[in-house]
């Protein structure tokens, strides 16, 4: 059989859900066609390919290329010096209140061009593309305005086209409120709804909409507006849910079939059971946990026992995750939340490409999906999940190229 290029001699983690744990495969080989997966499996059980070119991966390990569904990478500024401040004893929720946090970010993102936000953030989606990442999820959120927001999201899809590597994109003009809507959140949430998210809609800038369901974002009667124009536009939704505090986002975004909910550390029972029932995926953010000390993890072992797909992502922020590590990710979720090696990795790849609605595209070694590889210099998964700050990337395929 004919195809473009095959990787023989390699260790496959298919991550397969017919497959258990990683979906092993000890003698494994991967063929590619027109940049789709066209065999993945035991080289003995392959057909005789019949390849432009051969790639020899010397007994190394193939998984998915990593998929990173929630960062907030497209921003300018830097927030050291809050970092600072924070060092010497301020919350991160007094700086936001006194007019810091996620609004220096703002100051900064509506004093930029364009091309400044792609420039200041190319750097942050190189280093995830050194780490093996073939699709992320870039959010907007620091614009807070139609021009900004729309800037934003232009930005990322100008990320995707920089690089080799698929963006989706998220807009989050519900991530905080802007000074010239003070005092008036429902002013601004009207601003959302009937100008903001249509224009995203129409110019076909934004694939889903997200929101900051938290005292310090906005209500739950607020993201229920926002959810709605969302699904009047077809646009799925995902939320910010009980990242400090528990307003029943979880369930909110459950009743509108949200792709994911994201955070979670206070989700209680009744969001769990609704997540369960509506097939949304819980994002967890260690890096977010770890960054700002929360002590209350999220609760992993319920969402385990109600069959809660559990994804992760960086969060990639620069208030409260300044972090473009997936692999650190890993270590931390298994290290603070708790995760198996094989829920680690089908994390970042096969629950995190569900949680943006591209679970039949990407996310497992599979026939039919893009070929998207990360080819590890390791002996064994687990030292992708157990080494702290070193980078075993031999290889990354995108698109079968
Ligand atoms: N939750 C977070 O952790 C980030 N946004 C959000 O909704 C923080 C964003 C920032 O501080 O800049
Ligand atoms: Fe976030």
């Amino acid at each position: 059989m004919r195809c473009d290029r095959v990787w023989t001699n390699a260790r496959l983690a298919t991550l397969a859900p017919s497959r258990p744990g990683v979906g092993e495969v000890e003698h494994g080989l991967v063929a590619a066609q027109d940049g789709r997966i066209l065999y993945a499996g035991p080289a003995e059980a392959a057909p005789a390919f019949e390849a432009e070119e051969t790639v020899d991966c010397e007994g190394r390990w193939i998984t998915p290329g990593l998929i990173d569904p929630h960062t907030h990478l497209v921003y300018a500024g830097s927030r050291a010096a809050e970092f600072e401040q924070r060092l010497a004893g301020a919350s991160y929720e007094a700086i936001a209140r006194a007019g810091g946090g996620i609004l220096s970010t703002m100051r900064a993102v509506r004093a930029a061009a364009e091309a400044e936000l792609v420039d200041e953030a190319l750097p942050r989606l190189d280093a995830l593309i050194a780490e093996g990442v073939t699709t992320v999820e870039i959010k907007s959120g620091y614009g807070l305005s139609l021009e900004d927001e729309l800037k934003s999201l232009r930005a990322a899809r100008v990320l995707g086209e920089e690089r080799p590597v698929a963006v989706t994109t998220t807009l989050l003009a519900a991530h905080a409120l802007p000074p010239e809507y003070a005092g008036d959140p429902d002013g601004y949430i009207d601003l959302v709804r009937d100008v903001i998210l249509p224009a995203a809609a129409q110019t076909g800038l934004a694939d889903a909409v997200d929101a900051f369901c938290e005292g310090i974002g906005f209500s739950p009667v607020q993201v229920r507006r926002v959810f709605e124009a969302a699904r009047a536009l077809g646009l799925p939704v995902k939320l910010h849910a009980e990242q400090l505090s528990n307003l029943h986002g979880a369930a909110l975004a459950a009743d509108f079939n949200a792709l994911s909910a994201d955070h979670l550390e206070h989700l209680d029972a009744d969001g769990i059971a609704a997540m369960a029932r509506a097939g949304t995926v819980a994002v967890l953010l260690p890096g977010a946990f770890y960054f700002t000390r929360e002590t209350k993890a999220p609760p992993v072992a319920a969402l385990r026992a109600a069959g809660v797909p559990v994804a992760l992502a960086t969060d990639c922020n620069p208030g409260t995750s300044p972090l473009t590590s997936p692999l650190l990710v890993m270590n931390m979720a298994a290290t603070l939340f708790r995760l198996t090696v094989p829920e680690c990795l089908a994390g970042v790849t096969r629950e995190a490409a569900r949680a943006l609605g591209l679970a039949g595209k990407i996310g497992t070694l599979e026939r039919g999906k893009r070929c998207d590889l990360a080819i590890w210099d390791i002996e064994r998964p687990a030292e992708l999940v157990y080494r702290i700050g070193f980078n075993p990337l031999h290889a990354r395929v995108w698109g079968g190229a």
